[in-house]
């Protein structure tokens, strides 16, 4: 080989069939080590591997190798999460078997991922399709099905009226069908559901554990969670003696007296009242067709039907208020009845204004008098209590609510109570591509469970896709199954594939286990995930689904010995690109236009045409602005990759796209190479040999190892690119002395060892030239090389000293800045505040004024 030339094609391949075929990253029980388990979410094989999967999975593979160095026992699995729609959608339109589709996609993205050189066990490689993996969430579905913790229940669903088909919420735009366009419509179906929301204190309470997870997706978690604390009230009710009381869940009691009209959902029981009213049967119809998510009743205009009842104010009971349906009130919520206090709800006002009802102000702000009205706003800030009788004079909120709650209870008009916004998991889908459920049923249309021994249930293949509805309805002779003697029906509902995703991480401790879905040794020694990483998009519902199935699974039976399947949990940022459109506004990828000055783009199919540049977006398909990773893995390498997509920022940011910048990658590697063979070349000319033990050399390694170790620990991968280039620089100049020092390869390859995680290849063929020992491990530091190159740095906020940070000399103000981000001890008092000024004393001082 040309000493000059670094040909990665060779190196590459070379050592990734030297990894396969050594088995180098096979995980398994070592009792005396200490286990890392570190886990990126499992990709959908739509086809290829994109950019957003290269940058996650780099991440993690630095993150794998780097524990392993470090002489943890690491698991380092993958597999594919394979049911799904788009392999429906796709095999409908070209007439496909979803399974060869997904096959043939597994396959593609498998050689794809393999040429990044990540150091995956491949040997625990699973398929959510396959019915060696379904078989076992059969199993799970019937165990919580014993406990109580599946039902089937008739629940409102988005319906495609024109696709004849049960929507998610996703699939509801503009309160349109995402395929057909045609206006969704709300329709009672019966479905599967886990009842997820007998752990919603549970699930909550357990946040409080995740300390290595970010702030912001606990705060998500909680908010879907949604606790309220209130009370319930029965409302007295007249004009009908069927109907006595109607009750309502509030969190705001301490505004009874501003009450001016009682609102129910169309749903509610009393509508049985109604069922042959013309003008109800209208008014329920048009309810309809709003969806059913919350957001599209939040948006939909408020209208009412007026019932011929009234309620009565309990705190005041000559006062009475009418009663209306009101497509606003949702029946899975609370008691699926409100009790309308217009001045103090934006809702309630817009209803209140629209049907003239009154608006009586309670709560007035702190600096205004008793003449305080609300008009076009509803208040809802913090106040007083007046126009009340004996709450009068309240703090809002710190005291009315309390106060008010007391006085309802002792009065026995109301109850203290808390509520979640945490629904039950609708499980089912009327669709073909995905786990069939183990449920089926008799003539007389009792369910009966699927016996464990008739398992896995496995789909129908090669069968007719392009039918209205459920493709699994017209599968009469599939349906059919003898369970205790008797002919039984097969339920064609398949589950949700966020079922699928929910417990693939216990899955992976014992992926081959024919007869469990995981053996509880193994769960109990790898479990929990200590790493997951993912895109901050699965942050409420895969990550709360997986732990309840933790808990689920585990749920009367205590075999599992956690409760949080993730402990430590990484979001990173998208990777984006400027988007191209041509003048007819159509997109063009970046591999259809060309530039001169990086400034004005043309087309490459029609040079003088001028190409409409829009700012980075995250990549995606349809907006052309993607760049294939296996064409630039082709081009430079999979460390050259590697490097780029770590370089530019830091993980959890977004990183923008640039071909100069993958370019200075590539030329960074051969750069080194270069140097590398200069080593070599310089170790094996004897007359040079053996002078002086360079002190410098020493530092520099220790203090380099150092700062890697604490970018590592804090996912800082940014900043560990910019310490190779400062590696590179050094050990030039080093080679620029006349003599060889005694110490240069004992550090060199401690320097090779630490490049490990981030260019794996490269590092490899290097130090195989070097030392014949394949054991690397991670070097120790020599503390008495860091002291000279360390500061304690005190950190202000607002003035007052919230902590002292040890960090590297001459840190950069804005450097700094991230690292108090990221200090534990400090997030509490930055949280989601603005900086809004910094005063920086070098070395010594910053202090954050928020806002
Ligand atoms: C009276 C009231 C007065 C309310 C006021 C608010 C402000 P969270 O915090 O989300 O739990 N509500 C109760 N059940 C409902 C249902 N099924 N559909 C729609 N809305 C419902 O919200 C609790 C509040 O949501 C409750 O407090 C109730 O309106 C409304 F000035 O009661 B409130």
């Amino acid at each position: 080989m040309d000493p000059e030339r670094y040909n990665f094609k060779v190196v590459e391949e070379k050592w990734q069939n030297y990894w396969l075929e050594n088995k180098t990253f096979k995980a398994e029980i070592i009792e005396d080590k200490k286990k890392f388990y570190c886990l990126e979410m499992f990709p959908y094989p739509s086809g290829k591997i994109h950019m957003g999967h290269v940058r996650n999975y780099t991440i993690g593979d630095v993150l794998a190798r780097y524990k392993s160095l470090q002489g943890y026992n690491v698991l380092h699995p993958m597999g594919w999460d394979s049911f799904g729609m788009p392999a429906e959608n796709a095999a409908r339109q070209n007439n496909l078997d979803p399974k060869n589709w997904t096959e043939k996609n597994i396959f593609t993205m498998k050689a794809q991922l393999k040429k990044l050189g990540l150091s995956i066990d491949w040997n625990r490689e699973i398929s959510t399709c396959s019915p060696d993996y379904y078989k076992h969430q059969q199993r799970f579905f019937l165990e919580l099905y014993d406990k109580g913790l599946v039902y089937r229940k008739e629940n409102y669903v988005n319906w495609d009226p024109v696709d004849e088909t049960v929507l998610a919420n996703e699939q509801v735009i503009d309160g349109k069908g995402w395929r057909s366009g045609a206006p969704v419509e709300r329709k009672k179906l019966s479905q599967w559901f886990f009842n997820i929301s007998k752990f919603s204190e549970d699930l909550l309470q357990g946040l409080d554990q995740l300390n290595e997870w970010p702030n912001k997706v606990k705060v998500m978690q909680k908010n879907w969670i949604g606790k309220s604390f209130g009370c319930e009230i029965d409302f007295k009710v007249e004009g009908n003696p069927e109907v006595k009381s109607i009750s309502c869940f509030t969190t705001r009691p301490d505004t009874l007296f501003g009450f001016s009209f009682l609102a129910v959902s169309v749903d509610h029981p009393i509508s049985k009242l109604y069922e042959n009213n013309e003008e109800f049967i209208n008014f329920k119809a048009a309810c309809s067709k709003t969806g059913t998510t919350e957001e599209s009743i939040a948006q939909a205009d408020k209208i009412g039907f007026k019932t011929n009842l009234t309620a009565i104010n309990p705190l005041d009971e000559s006062k009475q208020v009418p009663v209306y349906f009101a497509n606003f009130v949702l029946m899975d919520y609370g008691f699926g009845a409100v009790f309308g206090c217009p001045a103090h709800d934006q809702r309630d006002l817009d209803f209140a204004l629209k049907y003239n009802l009154d608006v009586i102000s309670v709560v007035k702000p702190n600096d205004k008098g008793n003449d305080f009205k609300v008009s076009k706003e509803a208040y809802t800030g913090p106040g007083v209590i007046f126009n009340s009788k004996f709450l009068d004079g309240l703090k809002v909120p710190e005291q009315s609510i309390i106060e008010t709650i007391k006085i309802l209870e002792e009065r026995k008009i109301g109850k203290k109570k808390i509520n979640f916004r945490l629904k039950d998991w609708g499980v089912s889908r009327q669709r073909y591509w995905g786990c069939p459920i183990p449920i089926a049923y008799k003539k007389n249309n009792e369910i009966i469970k699927v016996p464990l021994e008739k398992l896995p249930i496995k789909l129908p293949e090669n069968i007719n896709l392009n039918t209205n509805g459920n493709p699994l309805d017209h599968q009469e002779n599939w349906r059919k199954i003898i369970i205790d003697d008797e002919e039984c029906m097969l339920e064609t509902d398949t589950l949700d594939t966020f079922v699928d995703s929910s417990w693939y991480f216990l899955r992976f401790c014992s992926p081959k286990n024919e007869d469990l879905g995981f053996d509880i040794d193994e769960v109990n020694y790898w479990m929990p995930v200590d790493q997951y990483i993912g895109g901050v998009e699965h942050a409420i519902l895969h990550l709360l689904y997986s732990r309840f199935f933790t808990r689920a699974l585990d749920y009367k039976i205590d075999k599992i010995k956690i409760k949080e399947p993730f402990k430590g949990l990484f979001t990173q940022g998208m990777v984006c690109h400027e988007t191209y459109k041509d003048q007819n506004n159509k997109w063009l990828s970046p591999d259809e236009v060309f530039s001169e000055n990086g400034k004005e783009f043309f087309s490459k199919k029609n040079i003088s045409e001028k190409i409409k540049v829009g700012p980075p977006e995250s990549m995606s398909k349809s907006k052309k602005n993607t760049i294939d990773p296996e064409q630039m893995i082709k081009d430079y390498g999979a460390d050259a990759v590697r490097l780029f997509i770590l370089s530019d920022s830091p993980p959890e940011k977004d990183v923008q796209w640039s071909d100069q910048g993958m370019i200075a990658s590539y030329k960074f590697i051969q750069k080194f190479w270069i140097l590398h063979k200069k080593i070599v070349l310089s170790s094996q000319q004897q007359q040079k040999r053996d002078r002086d033990f360079n002190e410098s050399l020493e530092e520099f390694t220790n203090q380099t190892i150092n700062k890697i170790n604490v970018s590592l620990n804090k996912f800082s991968y940014n900043v560990i690119i910019a310490n190779l280039h400062e590696i590179y620089t050094f050990f030039n100049k080093i080679l620029e002395g006349k003599s060889f020092n005694e110490n240069l390869i004992s550090n060199y390859i401690k320097i090779l060892t630490i490049m490990i995680p981030i260019t794996p290849h490269l590092a490899s063929e290097c130090l195989e030239e070097i030392t014949t020992n394949k054991d690397y491990l991670w070097p120790e530091i020599k503390d008495k090389y860091l002291q000279s190159n360390q500061c304690k740095i005190v950190i202000q906020i607002n003035g007052k000293k919230r902590g002292l940070i040890l960090m590297e000399k001459n840190i950069k103000e804005s450097d700094l800045i991230e690292e108090v981000k990221k200090t534990k001890e400090l997030q509490r008092f930055i949280e989601e505040k603005i900086i809004i000024k910094t005063i920086f004393i070098k070395d010594k001082l910053i202090n954050l004024i928020l806002k």
